[in-house]
């Protein structure tokens, strides 16, 4: 089972600014983090950041490559602000047809108005807001479980 994380603008930054609003844990140790659980649970989880949103979608599109290793069966995504403005984000994740969770640190609906609104929400097996770095964690749980359950015809 091979899985793809994907970040998005500015998520670069985590552990070293606004801790109070985006915590104090590193980009880095929530991937190091995410890698081992996956691991333990029987996934290869492969990450990527970009604050380019042509990158995420080069990133989405090389998942469709002939190449060993290129295919995922599921993607967990922080798309950060290009949640609330990507058409092209949600186009590329339809492209693929892979499944995917969509994932926030802060719970975006206790927050502006136009942050409220996502362009990939409709489209995600489930969406996980609010939890800080444990949000990785539980969708992560959750694309598990509906991947598991795929394959169980259930
Ligand atoms: O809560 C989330 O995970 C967000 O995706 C974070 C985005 C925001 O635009 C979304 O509405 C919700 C912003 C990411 C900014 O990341 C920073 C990290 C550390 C310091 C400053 C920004």
């Amino acid at each position: 089972m091979h899985l793809l994380l994907l970040n998005g603008p500015n998520l670069n930054l985590l552990g070293q600014r606004e801790p109070g609003l985006y915590g104090a844990t590193s980009l880095a140790a929530i991937e190091a983090d995410l890698v081992a659980r996956a691991a333990a649970l029987g996934a290869e989880l492969t990450c990527f950041q970009s604050n380019h949103e042509g990158a995420l979608l080069d990133r989405i599109h090389a998942t469709q490559a002939a190449l060993p290793g290129a295919r995922v069966e599921g993607i967990l995504i922080n798309a950060g602000a290009y949640t609330h403005t990507s058409v092209a984000l949600r186009d590329a994740l339809l492209a693929v047809a892979i499944p995917f969770v969509e994932l926030h640190l802060s719970n975006v609906h206790a927050r502006e108005p136009f942050r409220h609104h996502s362009f990939l929400a409709d489209k995600a097996v489930g969406v996980v807001s609010g939890f800080g770095p444990a949000s990785y964690r539980l969708a992560l749980e959750g694309l598990l479980a509906h991947l598991g359950a795929l394959a169980d015809g259930s």
